[in-house]
């Protein structure tokens, strides 16, 4: 089994050394194969720089940079993309680099896959899984963007909005990503919606996200608007 990681960041300086240090840890423990690609928007804080020297010492890292914040969902893209151009590649995997999903889910996610799921996706809302650290107004919109959505969308999937997920490599292969017009957000839901559409099996595992303690969330009240108009365009093609 390969694994690929991709992981956005934007101002993740003191995140992403701990984070990549922990994945690698899951790598050696469970004696997987694989790299760790971070997508880096020119992060003003330097976590580009930062991601270089780490690769300069470890080859299992690879960096890619992008000349300014383009969004979450085209770094998504440019990793995934990178990771598939590998013909080893089995599983693709997309985590956020605020250390809010934790490397040691791995191994429940290939468990999953093993059973037949072409994507996993890590979910709080189903048993098992939860939230941590979040105020009453973010637990009450994440719920809700679900549960719209899923029953908008006519989807099982009881966590649309995860961004802890995997992806096989076939999927990535398959599913025409430059279709996709949503960034941010609202890619996480076109892209699940995409590989329902295309007869991919979608399975959940649970995860307890934790939001971060360092640096600071990058979602935003627009963000949240195009939610909502994606899910309406979403609708309409279906
Ligand atoms: N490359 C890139 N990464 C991004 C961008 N926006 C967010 N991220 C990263 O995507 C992940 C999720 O973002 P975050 O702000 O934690 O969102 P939240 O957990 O929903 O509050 C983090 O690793 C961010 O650094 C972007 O425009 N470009
Ligand atoms: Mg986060």
């Amino acid at each position: 089994m390969y694994v690929s990681i991709v992981l956005p960041t934007y101002n993740e300086k003191e995140n992403l050394p701990v984070m990549i240090q922990k994945l690698l840890d899951v790598f050696d423990n469970h004696h997987m194969k694989g790299n760790i690609i971070v997508v880096d928007d020119n992060s003003p804080d330097n976590t580009g720089k930062i991601a270089d020297q780490i690769a300069a010492m470890e080859q299992r890292v690879k960096v890619i940079h992008r000349e300014g914040k383009m969004g979450l969902g085209t770094a998504y893209i440019a990793g995934f993309r990178h990771a598939v151009e590998n013909n080893m590649v089995d599983l693709v995997f997309s985590m956020d680099c605020d250390q809010s999903h934790d490397p040691a889910y791995i191994p429940d996610f290939i468990d999953m896959h093993l059973k037949g799921y072409d994507v996993v996706v890590g979910s709080r809302y189903i048993d098992g899984g939860g939230v941590e650290n979040w105020g009453v107004h973010r637990r009450i919109m994440s719920k809700g963007a679900n549960l719209l959505s899923s029953t908008i969308l006519g989807m099982r999937v009881k966590d649309m909005t995860s961004g802890y997920r995997c992806y096989t490599a076939k999927v990535l292969r398959e599913i025409e990503m430059d279709s996709i017009t949503s960034n941010g957000y609202s890619f996480l839901e076109e892209m699940l919606f995409l590989c329902n559409k295309k007869g991919f099996t979608i399975g959940e595992t649970p995860i307890v996200f934790i939001d971060r303690t360092l640096g600071s969330s990058k979602l935003s009240k627009k963000e949240m608007w195009k939610f909502f108009l994606t899910l309406m365009r979403l609708k309409i093609k279906s």
